[in-house]
């Protein structure tokens, strides 16, 4: 052979490759068993492939070939998720057609892709923006809707002046829009929602089902934030529940204050309450609040903040509610109220009681506004007493509290009946009382939102909604779908939803529906689009459903799904809740989408700085496939550390991989038909094969890489090596840098005479199988044997690793270390550890 060229094989073989189409399978053969390996799919923006892609989709391409050698069927698709802001806006700024972009960037995406021999089936792609594709994003949302999961209401929203778009919280990063980072306002908007929140407990609890990382199903765990706790009704008090029985306005259930707690067993402390801002009670009791101005001064400015400033500002601020005053049902105290941002209106009550002694907000704000801290939870002292020195222990404890907030649990004290119980103790038994005095109940709060998914913009799937002359919501028949997003359209940005300009539209709705009737103008968020997109690969052209029943059962759950950790809390959330609601209504068999989940670390530039367009820092891909070749590019990324972790990308290093493969060419020249087999060669063989094989699995693919290397080293230092030898480490390094192994492999065939062998390397290598190691093979030849006596080493003996006792003993025995040592003492007993040691005890 010649010397390595990759640029000239790489190009050779993905014509072959093309031509033989490679991906295709045949989704219906049940005559080998299923694998679905998924990638998450690109946005197909204009910059085109980034490194963080090639990174993850390289591992998948490395499983995906080895699994398709080990003789499974395996799916592996690709497609793009193609609907999105960046296009619109590249739309607006070049004032070209978005669906012309788009097929522009899929075009460039999927050379490259090729190019770095990513062995997709594109005939079989799924693209969010079709037509074909979006229909059955409005199918599955019709039947969310008759479900009722989908409903529309005006709320405070997230809304990004430069998109002119109101986004979900999950893309508010410190406070700013995640797309171009314009600083996020609050605004009342009409929109759509799913009710993500009715499923909130499966999406915690069935985390158990799947092999995810563990941070991961921690993070989503903690995003969805249950919490158990009660609801407390306390009794609107003083002078202006005194008007409240002849006020018609108020209702009985106006009468009280109705606060959430995860600790119930502080109430005793409880030495004020809070209101959030937005609480309806403030516009109801706003006649009897004798500081009225301030109150609304007050509410009016934090109007201006979004939920995470608040959360998040340094100092707490707030306003007594002067004149309104609540009771505690549980020792009929009187207490002020005052409304504060800290307390947000979305969650819970919108009202927290408030125990400075034992929370960390209340005592800040309490040390602020020098209100009382009342102790009620001591860390010592069970339910008969605190033992002789009882106040001391309580004075000290009541003393250090002043200082410092208490947030443990403990036993309660000043209680009144109560008094001497334990924390959780106390919550079961104070939310009982609750629940027989009428005056609350235990709950279950979740932080997850329902997901507001409407967008003012016009490049996303169209609400499948219609609005009759009174205003009132129509889903559109399935008859009509897909509801074509319209093209004559000015997406110009000017606050006026887009689709609300078009003619077409508005013409087609009241042709179909009527006068009068309109259209809904947002169309949906993109996550909407990848929250089902992998039921549609196995079926990706069917017209008739978003997949076939035969597809669904064969194909799905995804077996093994790639991609990056910043998906936890939407991208995973979103589709793990759409396919627990679509098992609900009976479309789907299964409720969890991936059953494996891996993440892969992110690309950093050779200082370990992450990459991005402003520091100048990005590495193209596309420049490292023409310097390097694919094969290269693909195994440094693989092997540069473990997958989840950071990869630095630096060129220096990427030489070392070139080199590597350049050695593993370079050995073809050693090869003979006539060499014999090396014994010890033979057993690193078959210790690499059974390393690989295993590893693989665990996609620990950086010492798979390392032990390829370690076994071309060993080969190289032979004179001669055999077919059979470079047949199996060629076939192992495949999946990594599939061209230079394809190119070895076909060489054999004119290596050889024989028609038979001669046909199976003419074959793709791709279409071998998997090695299997031999257990006979991988023990190593030789052991050092370690002789004891009375258990300390004192000598070691290269022998053959399969030393029977006898052997051994008559080596160690030979050994002038052990006769000094030994000095003719009487041997009690020899202890023989086959393959390891021999301890004589004398
Ligand atoms: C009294 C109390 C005493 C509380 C104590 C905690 C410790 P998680 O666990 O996150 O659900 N809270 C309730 N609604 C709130 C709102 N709308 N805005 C801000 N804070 C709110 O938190 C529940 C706790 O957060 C509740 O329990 C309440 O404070 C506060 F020693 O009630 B707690």
């Amino acid at each position: 052979m010649e010397t390595y060229n990759p640029k000239v094989i790489e190009a050779k073989w993905r014509e072959i490759w093309g031509k033989a189409n490679s991906s295709k399978i045949d989704r219906d053969d049940d005559s080998k068993e299923k694998f679905y390996i998924l990638d998450m799919f690109p946005y197909p923006s204009g910059t085109g492939l980034h490194m963080g892609h090639t990174e993850t989709y390289a591992a998948s391409d490395v499983f995906y070939r080895f699994k398709k050698m080990q003789g499974y069927n395996v799916l592996h698709p690709q497609g793009f998720d193609s609907f999105g802001l960046p296009t619109e806006n590249y739309a607006i700024k070049t004032r070209t057609k978005p669906a012309e972009i788009t097929q522009q960037n899929i075009t460039t995406f999927i050379n490259q892709m090729k190019s770095l021999g990513f062995d997709y089936d594109f005939s079989e792609k799924v693209i969010t923006s079709d037509p074909g594709y979006y229909k059955w994003t409005q199918w599955i949302f019709g039947k969310f809707f008759e479900q009722g999961w989908v409903y529309k209401k005006t709320q405070k929203a997230n809304w990004c002046s430069s998109c002119q778009t109101v986004i979900a919280n999950e893309q508010v990063l410190d406070g700013k829009c995640e797309r171009c980072g314009t600083e996020i306002l609050q605004k009342e908007v009409p929109g759509w929602f799913f009710k993500i929140t009715d499923f909130a407990e499966e999406l915690i609890a069935d985390l158990e089902k799947v092999d995810w990382p563990e941070h991961t199903k921690k993070n989503q765990i903690n995003w969805i934030g249950k919490s158990e706790g009660a609801i407390v009704k306390f009794p609107i008090s003083s002078a202006a529940a005194d008007q409240f029985p002849n006020n018609k306005a108020i209702s009985n259930d106006q009468n009280y204050l109705e606060v959430f707690t995860t600790r119930v067993d502080t109430i005793f402390g409880c030495t004020y309450c809070v209101v959030a801002p937005e609480h309806p009670i403030i516009a109801q009791l706003i006649s009897q609040i004798a500081n009225r101005d301030e109150v609304e001064k007050y509410v009016e400015e934090s109007q201006k903040k979004t939920d995470l400033d608040r959360m998040e500002a340094k100092e707490k601020t707030g306003v007594e509610l002067k004149g309104v005053k609540v009771i505690n049902p549980f020792n009929n105290e009187e207490v002020q109220v005052y409304v504060a941002d800290y307390v947000l209106g979305g969650y819970g009550t919108g009202a927290v009681m408030a125990v400075p002694a034992h929370d960390e907000r209340d005592f800040e704000f309490a040390k602020k506004y020098n209100l009382e801290i009342k102790k009620v939870i001591f860390s010592y002292g069970g339910s008969t007493s605190f033992g002789n020195n009882e106040k001391e222990i309580i004075d000290e404890e009541i003393e250090k509290n002043k200082e410092d907030v208490f947030i443990e649990d403990g036993y309660l004290k000043f209680a009144n009946d109560f008094s001497g119980m334990k924390s959780n103790e106390a919550r079961e038994e104070m939310s009982g009382w609750l629940e027989k005095e009428g005056l609350g109940k235990k709950v279950i709060n979740y932080r997850l939102r329902d997901w507001s998914f409407s967008r003012q913009r016009y490049w996303g799937c169209p609400i499948p909604i219609v609005y009759s002359p009174d205003g009132e919501a129509h889903l559109i028949p399935e008859e009509h779908l897909p509801w074509t997003l319209p093209e004559d359209v000015d997406f110009i940005p000017t606050g006026v939803a887009p689709l609300a300009k078009s003619e077409e539209l508005k013409k087609r709705v009241e042709k179909i529906f009527g006068a009068g009737w309109t259209a809904e103008y947002d169309t949906m968020d993109t996550f909407v689009d990848s929250s089902w997109y992998f039921l549609r690969y196995p079926d990706s052209h069917n017209g008739e459903k978003f997949c076939s029943d035969s597809r669904l059962q064969k194909w799905l759950p995804v077996d093994l799904y790639i991609g990056g950790a910043e998906h936890t809390y939407m991208h995973l959330l979103f589709a793990r809740f759409f396919t627990k609601a679509m098992h609900k209504i009976g479309l789907i068999d299964f409720d969890e989408p991936f059953l494996k989940l891996r993440h892969q670390g992110m690309v950093l530039d050779k200082f370990g700085k992450k990459m991005s367009k402003s520091k100048g820092n990005v590495v193209n891909p596309d420049s490292m496939v023409e310097k390097f070749g694919a094969d290269s590019v693909r195994t440094y990324m693989l092997f540069a550390s473990p997958l989840e972790d950071e990869v630095i990308w630096n060129e220096e290093n990427v030489i070392g991989i070139y080199r590597f493969l350049e050695k593993v060419w370079k050995l073809s020249f050693k090869v003979s038909g006539t060499a014999t087999v090396n014994k010890k060669l033979q057993t690193l063989l078959h210790q690499t094969i059974k390393k690989i094989t295993e590893d693989m699995e665990n996609l620990k693919y950086n010492t798979n890489i390392s032990a390829m290397m370690i076994l071309a080293n060993a080969m190289e230092k032979e004179n001669e090596i055999s077919v059979t030898s470079y047949e199996l480490l060629v076939t192992m390094l495949a999946p990594f840098a599939p061209h230079i192994a394809e190119e070895i492999w076909s060489s054999f065939a004119k290596a050889t005479e024989d028609k038979e062998k001669q046909k199976k390397y003419e074959q793709s290598i791709f279409l071998q199988e998997w090695p299997e190691y031999n257990s006979e093979l991988i023990k190593d030849e030789e052991i050092n044997l370690v002789i004891q006596i009375n258990g300390k080493v004192r000598d070691m003996i290269l022998v053959s690793a399969d030393i029977y006792e006898e052997e051994a003993k008559k080596v160690a025995m030979e050994s002038e270390k052990i006769k000094n040592h030994l000095d003719g003492k009487e041997i009690k007993k020899i202890i023989f550890v086959p393959g390891k040691l021999l301890n004589i005890v004398v």
